[in-house]
């Protein structure tokens, strides 16, 4: 049999999907196939890798004969059917939904903060929320330095995280209300919910539904998901998300409490300067902060406008700023699949 892995990557026409197959040309990893699924809807399209034409095919069960490393990117539902199925057929399922993320048998992986724990998977490893995964990068290392007690975050989110029509939804609603047409809202803040609002001009401080105690599910993943990768249930994790009219790039306003007090910014410039996967902005003499528009495109996470707390000695504001598909979405299930095989947990 020839040497390489084939990968394929479901979900491969949306907003996420289309990244990761940006990302997997750009890969070293030894591919020898790749393969497109998506909905009976897409089926027959064509997209290019490395300039050759594939056409996508719609993700059935029998998909996954002969593939290695198999991406889902196409929500909870198909990953839930469609997994497990994967894992079956000897892949090993890295899945970008919420599906497993929780199951104590899945590990949930960021590779800079807790690469080790791919070694316990069982066929399906997870990919944290956008959201978490921006905020664990640049946390990890100062809960190394100076141990964390509590994460309150308020969250500013690109639409591009609700998917394609989102992304569309935005750029209508926004022709609608310079032309001073009424708003029509369909997707926004959650697909099939009672009501929807115009995201243009707007800020809507919900993201997915609601749950029993009145935070959205979005909130409850990163209070969660933050708690299973850091793994400590006892930091103190509360969260504020809200959708904004940006396409692409979260943003996040972070307040930690740590258990050490921290000596000075200085130094916590310093920590996260030589952290993996994070860059500092953080020049206020050079009007300099990370924004949205300044991360898309790129895989790390930014971090800026870094001040110790006037009042509490041991708490700390920054702001983070992530491309939500790259870092938050595919780039990172892109990192686990060659973390698997720099730690030869999977065959070429
Ligand atoms: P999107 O732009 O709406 O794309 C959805 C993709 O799923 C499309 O390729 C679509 O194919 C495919 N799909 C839909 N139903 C399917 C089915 N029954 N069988 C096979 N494929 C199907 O959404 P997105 O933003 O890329 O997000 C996709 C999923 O990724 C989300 O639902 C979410 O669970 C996850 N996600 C994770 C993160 C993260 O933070 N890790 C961020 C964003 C999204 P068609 O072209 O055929 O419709
Ligand atoms: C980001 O299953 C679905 O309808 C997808 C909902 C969704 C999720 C999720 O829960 O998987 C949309 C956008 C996410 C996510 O990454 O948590």
């Amino acid at each position: 049999m020839e040497n390489g892995l084939a990968v394929a990557i479901v979900g491969a026409t949306g907003a996420v999907g289309s990244q990761m197959l940006r990302l997997v040309e750009e890969t070293s990893l030894p591919i020898k196939q790749v393969k497109l699924l998506a909905s009976k809807r897409s089926a027959g399209v064509t997209l290019t890798y490395k300039g050759q034409p594939i056409t996508v095919e719609e993700a059935l069960p029998e998909s996954f004969e002969g593939i290695d490393i198999a991406l889902f990117s196409a929500g909870g539902s198909v990953s839930k059917q469609l997994a497990p199925e994967a894992v079956k057929r000897g892949a090993v399922v890295i899945d970008n939904t919420s599906a497993f993320r929780m199951d104590p048998n899945t590990p949930l992986v960021v590779p800079e903060v807790n690469e080790d724990s791919l070694k316990q998977h069982h066929g399906i490893i997870a990919n944290p929320n956008c959201s978490t995964i921006q905020m664990v990068t640049a946390l990890e290392p100062l809960r190394q330095a100076y141990g964390l007690k509590r994460i309150i975050v308020s969250t500013y989110q690109a639409v591009s995280g609700a998917g394609q029509s989102a992304i569309e939804e935005l750029k209508k609603e926004t022709l609608r209300a310079l032309n001073q047409e009424p708003p029509k809202p369909e997707i926004l803040p959650v697909k099939g919910a009672e009501k929807h609002y115009s995201i243009a001009f707007n800020a809507i401080p919900q993201i997915d539904v609601f749950q029993d105690n009145l935070f959205t599910f979005e909130e409850i993943k990163m209070i969660n998901e933050t708690k299973k990768i850091m793994g400590d249930d006892e930091i103190a994790v509360a969260a504020t998300c809200v959708r904004l009219p940006i396409i692409t790039g979260h943003a996040e306003s972070v307040y930690i409490e740590t258990n050490d007090i921290i000596p000075d910014v200085a130094t916590v410039r310093e920590i996260l300067a030589s952290a993996p996967g994070v860059t500092v902005a953080d020049d206020p003499s050079r009007q300099l902060y990370p924004m949205p528009i300044d991360a898309v495109g790129k895989k790390d996470v930014f971090v800026g406008r870094i001040r110790k707390d006037p009042d509490v000695e041991n708490g700390l504001h920054l702001w983070i700023v992530s491309d939500n598909l790259l870092k938050g979405a595919a780039w990172n299930s892109v990192q686990i699949a060659e973390s698997l095989v720099e730690l030869g947990l999977i065959r070429v």
